[in-house]
């Protein structure tokens, strides 16, 4: 300012012109500069649609610009008012022919650089639905098999509403630019029904997919001649959750022993009758990755043990028969060799995993006396068990296939693989 205000005389008109003008040059530029933005940004909304990366939303309470449908089989409300999640209304999509799929296609596509996960809102019309996941590329392929919701907190239920967040990684979707979004029924009932809402791409890092095996609590192998917990301390450790992948198994599930009277047992330590066989009960009920995890912890064995062996058993099915009809349910019981399991066994989930695990930890203990006569045979090798569990005789060579196949599901969790639910 000091620049306008020379040191000459002059009048007081061109004092203040040399005060005003400058003062009203700044607002008109301030003035037009601003309403330039406002005009532009007015125009931006309607006509103008954002770079990919600056708008992850795919949906709120109706598609996003640039977004369109392709999906098939299906009848799809993308304005359903009778369900939300948030604001007023929701997708449905109602399957009518079996793969259905709700497939959300844009032109432009989202460029997923700065994005750490896809994340939605779900809501079964019904019980026991399953679905799948997969993105799709710039040349509108999918980017890989698609993911089992199953795997991200279980299947959608019908009586609350599921946050999905499923990593970028998962879906192969890292720094690609995505042109399609696919959620297809995984051979649920017919005519399933599923309710979606706000669909977007978050920075978001996923901290952990509630995966079953995730937790601090999971329950490991004890020691021999550890003190084991309790039913009724079991019963609070478990783990409780939706996720049921073999629906089929849910009677066998609910199913708890009455007149239980198991013989004892020939040719063992007395203790496996007196501290082992005695405490056999069948006596819980839950999905049946609950009831796996019960046993563990009753029987002081690492859960994932007992998620592997229930895996090359049976593949988790409670209904599976072996041995031409006389090895049942998911732990494959013999009923010849194991006198008076039948038909606990075939009849209830907790049963059959209960004596399976009473006679691993008799093992286990070093009390099944017919192992025994391998001088090789030793307390607390639980593998040797587990190969025990399927031969019948302490690491021959069938054992050692078995436990080599079963290590492998042990390792790659082969229960939360995409496929497992198909086996
Ligand atoms: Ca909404």
């Amino acid at each position: 300012m000091s620049v306008s205000f020379s040191t000459q005389p002059t009048s007081i008109k061109t004092k203040i012109s040399r005060v005003l003008f400058p003062i009203f040059f700044l607002f008109a530029t301030a003035t037009a500069i601003a309403s330039f933005f406002i005009t532009f940004n007015f125009t931006d909304q309607i006509n103008w649609t954002a770079p990919a990366a600056l708008s992850p939303k795919i949906y709120t309470d109706k598609l996003e610009e640039d977004w369109t449908t392709w999906s098939w089989g299906s009848e799809i409300n993308f304005t359903n008012i009778t369900r939300s999640y948030s604001g007023n209304s929701s997708i449905s999509f109602k399957i009518t022919s079996p793969s259905g799929g709700l497939y959300l296609h844009s032109a432009k596509g989202l460029d997923t650089s700065e994005f750490k996960s896809l994340k939605f809102a779900a809501l079964a019309g019904k019980e026991n639905q399953r679905f799948r996941v997969a993105l799709y590329d710039k040349n509108n392929d999918p980017l890989q098999s698609p993911v089992f919701l199953t795997s991200y907190g279980g299947n959608p239920i019908a009586s609350a509403w599921k946050i999905y967040q499923i990593p970028l990684k998962d879906l192969n979707a890292q720094e690609k630019l995505v042109r399609g979004i696919l959620i297809q029924d995984a051979e649920g009932p017919k005519e399933s029904l599923l309710y979606v809402d706000d669909i977007e791409l978050t920075k978001d890092e996923v901290a952990q997919p509630s995966k079953t095996s995730v937790s601090s609590d999971k329950f490991l192998t004890l020691d021999p001649k550890s003190s084991l917990p309790s039913e009724e301390e079991c019963l609070k450790r478990v783990r409780r959750s939706e996720w049921e992948i073999r629906p089929e198994n849910k009677e066998a599930n609910q199913n708890i022993p009455s007149n239980l009277n198991l013989p004892d047992w020939n040719g063992v330590d007395e203790r496996a009758n007196s501290q082992i066989k005695s405490r056999i009960s069948g006596n819980f009920t839950g999905t049946t990755d609950e009831i796996l995890q019960w046993g563990a912890c009753k029987w002081g064995f690492d859960e994932d043990t007992v998620r592997a062996v229930a895996v090359i058993e049976s593949w988790w099915r409670q209904a599976d028969v072996g041995d031409k009809g006389k090895t049942f349910g998911i732990m494959q019981v013999k009923s010849d060799s194991h006198i008076g399991t039948f038909p606990f066994s075939r009849d209830s989930t907790a049963f059959n995993v209960d004596f399976a695990l009473a006679w691993r930890r008799a093992c286990y203990e070093g009390y099944i006396g017919s192992l025994g006569e391998d001088p090789a045979y030793r307390e607390g090798d639980e593998w040797g068990c587990i190969g025990a569990w399927f031969s019948g005789a302490w690491r021959d060579e069938g054992a050692e296939v078995y436990i080599s196949r079963t290590k492998d599901f042990y390792d790659n969790k082969k229960w939360l693989q995409p496929d497992f639910e198909y086996y």
